[in-house]
Parts: structure tokens; sequence; C-alpha cells
């Protein structure tokens, strides 16, 4: 097993491996990996759905993600991304074309208890463009100016799918969007794996930064996705057919950059794996 950092300290590239057949001993250097790049690109795989999901599942708990109408017909806890990508009448739906493109995140902060890893294995890629960015909550909290760090200590951010968006415009059903309820979480967390510290946040599913007002709440979420991307801790991944990549929600944030022709299939298994959220 060969394991190469191809990001600013953030993004490893693992080859020489098939995850279907690993012992506990290869199984736990991927997860030391993982812990250590935050993102890790396993090259290569070749997976049916029973061999992502076994792999997956020694991650964590899978759990089944809210858009019901993306799901896997034989697998709900896959989902589809990239499918039915042109609706009845042939026009391209954002929804699915853009999906995960709209701005820095961290997957499953509407839930109590958000993913503690996305994993993604791509079935088919374009020949330019959709590429997943990715810049680590580390970096993001160690370069917070002091002011900042005092302010948000003790803060809690509050999120709901549809984030500040007033209408209803997400891949849930009206009656599962409307049947949610917010949650909240510390700004200022605490990797519990890591002990490490992390800026959590984003600002697509953030309603709120309880006990402020809209406009004093929606400047700070402004100035906090300024510290979203700091330079030094970036990590682009270039997707290769095979490759199997798993990120960690609780230390990184990712964009899809949703640029690739439309025409051409960019086709992945998604699974949202989950653990409890980051201590205050
Ligand atoms: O398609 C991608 O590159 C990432 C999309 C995304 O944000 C996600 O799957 O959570
Ligand atoms: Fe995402």
């Amino acid at each position: 097993m060969e394991i190469r950092c191809l990001g600013e300290g953030i993004g490893a590239e693992i080859t020489g491996v098939d995850v279907t057949t690993l012992d506990d001993a290869a199984f736990a250097k991927i997860y030391r990996a993982w812990l250590d790049y935050n993102v890790i690109a396993v090259r290569g795989q070749h997976l049916c759905t029973e061999d992502f999901l076994a792999y997956s599942r020694r991650f964590g708990r899978l759990a089944e993600h809210p858009s019901k109408n993306t799901r896997h017909p034989d697998h709900p806890e896959i989902t589809l991304l990239g499918v039915n990508k042109f609706g009845p009448d042939g026009k391209l739906n954002n929804k699915i074309y853009r999906r995960g493109a709209e701005a820095f995140h961290t997957d499953g902060n509407y839930e109590e208890e958000p993913f503690k890893a996305t994993q993604l294995y791509a079935l088919a890629i374009p020949s330019r463009g959709g590429d997943t960015y990715f810049a680590s909550m580390y970096t993001a909290y160690d370069l917070l100016p002091d002011r900042l760090k005092k302010r948000l200590e003790g803060c809690y951010g509050v999120y709901i799918y549809g984030g500040r968006k007033t209408e209803y415009n997400t891949l849930l059903t009206q009656e599962d969007f409307n049947a949610r309820k917010p949650v909240r979480h510390p700004i200022l967390g605490t990797h519990r794996e890591t002990g490490r510290r992390v800026l959590y946040f984003d600002s697509v599913k953030i309603s709120h930064i309880e006990g402020m007002d809209a406009a004093e709440s929606n400047a700070l979420i402004d100035e906090l996705v300024g510290q979203m991307t700091p330079h030094g801790a970036q990590y682009t991944h270039k997707w290769r057919k095979g490759d199997v990549v798993i990120w960690d929600n609780r230390c990184s944030y990712h964009t899809a950059a949703g640029d690739y022709p439309p025409e051409e299939d960019r086709i992945h298994w998604r699974v949202s794996i989950k653990e409890s959220p980051p201590a205050a």
C-alpha cells in the first residue's frame, strides 16, 4: 500500500490495495491516513454495491440520506449522484447537475447527529471539469483572528436542510422538507477522534447563529465564509473512474465544481456515514 499526500497537507491518494480484501491491519492504516489527511482517495477499485457497502461500514454506521428520490432502488443507503440529470422534457435538472456545487459545506449538519463521513465511488467521469474541492476546518480554526475566536466561543449555529432559502428548493419532497426541525451545533468544535479544534460551519444549511438577530447573524456568516478556505490547506480531487473517496465531515469542507459538460456522464454512488457531532 502506498499513501501519498496530493494536496496542501489535506488529501491523500492510496494505491496498491483492493478494498474488498483488506485485513484489519491494512484497514487501520487507511483509517489512520484518513484522520491525518481528512480526505483519501483509493484508486482503481472495481466494486459491486455490496463491496462498496461492506467497505463503507468499516468506517461507521450507514445512514439513509433524506433525499428519497435519489436513492439506489435496491440499496436505500446508497445515493445516486448524477443520475436522471435530464427531465422528461429534456431539460437539465440543476438540482442534480449542480448538487453539492452551491458553496463549500459539510454534509449532514442539518441532523442532530451529522454525517461523520461521506464516501463516493466513481462509476463515470467526464472528459473535463467535475472536480471536487476540499479545505481544512483545522486550518480554518487555526487562522481565525483572535477577535472571532473570542466572539464565537460558546456560539451555536442553527441548521436546517434548506438553509436560509425562503422558498422550498431542494431534492426533498415538500412533505419531508416541511417535517424537518432545525438543529444546533457549536461553531467552534472539537474533533472527537483527533481532539483538534475546528471551525464547524457552512453557509448553505445554516439558518442563523443562535442568539443573534438576522442582520448580525448574516454579517457574521459572511465573515465566516471568508475563513473557510485558508491558503495552504486545500485539495482539489481530480476524479478517475474507480476512485473511492472518503472525506471527514468533522474536519473538512468540500464543494463540487459543477462545471463539467452536462451532456457527459458524471456518476457516483455515495454513502453517508454517521457517528456523533463534534463535542463543544
Ligand atoms: O459531487 C461532488 O463532487 C460532491 C458533491 C457533494 O457535495 C456531496 O456528495 O456531498
Ligand atoms: Fe456535500
